[in-house]
């Protein structure tokens, strides 16, 4: 079963927008392991997104990321690396396709809402970046059976 990172960015926290899209991913099937809201420092996000940092763009991510809280968690499930990446739909809001969440919600190339882990290995990375020992909590959810059997 595997884990991603995934970041209800400071728009998605300002457009009260945390409630309806962590609920797709519930009803997705998706298992919630740690969930916190918190306010990112510079050192934080610039941690995060070190492999942009000889981008154009950096500063103003690190502006934006740090601009306001954000809720970040783990989310478990078959494949959950690709199945959030999925749901995400495309970086930018303007190209992501109709259905997925930026497609629904975002217009813009940084403001778009969620990050996700990318690789396996993004998401140990990032997983340890972002939580502590015992924040990742490893339960039965009732049900899991029904959702995650035959894969
Ligand atoms: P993703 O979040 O889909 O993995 P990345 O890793 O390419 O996208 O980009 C990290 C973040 O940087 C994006 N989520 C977005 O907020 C911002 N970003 C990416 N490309 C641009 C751009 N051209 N201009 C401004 N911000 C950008």
């Amino acid at each position: 079963m595997q884990h991603t990172l995934i970041i209800f960015k400071p728009d998605c926290v300002q457009r009260r927008l945390v409630g309806s899209i962590l609920a797709r991913f519930e009803a997705k099937g998706l298992r919630i392991a740690a969930l916190k809201l918190i306010q990112v420092s510079r050192e934080l996000g610039e941690k995060h997104y070190a492999e942009h940092k000889d981008k154009p763009f950096f500063g103003g991510l690190i502006d934006f990321i740090t601009g306001g809280p954000v809720v970040v968690g783990v989310l478990e499930g078959n494949e959950a690396i690709t199945v959030v990446r999925s749901m995400l739909g495309a970086t930018s809001g303007v190209a992501a396709a109709p259905g997925t969440i930026r497609g629904d919600y975002s217009i813009s190339k940084q403001n778009n809402l969620l990050h996700g882990s990318d690789s396996p290995e993004s998401a140990a990375r990032e997983i340890a970046l972002w939580f502590g020992e015992g924040e990742v909590l490893d339960y039965t959810i009732a049900g899991s059976d029904w959702v995650f059997g035959g894969f």
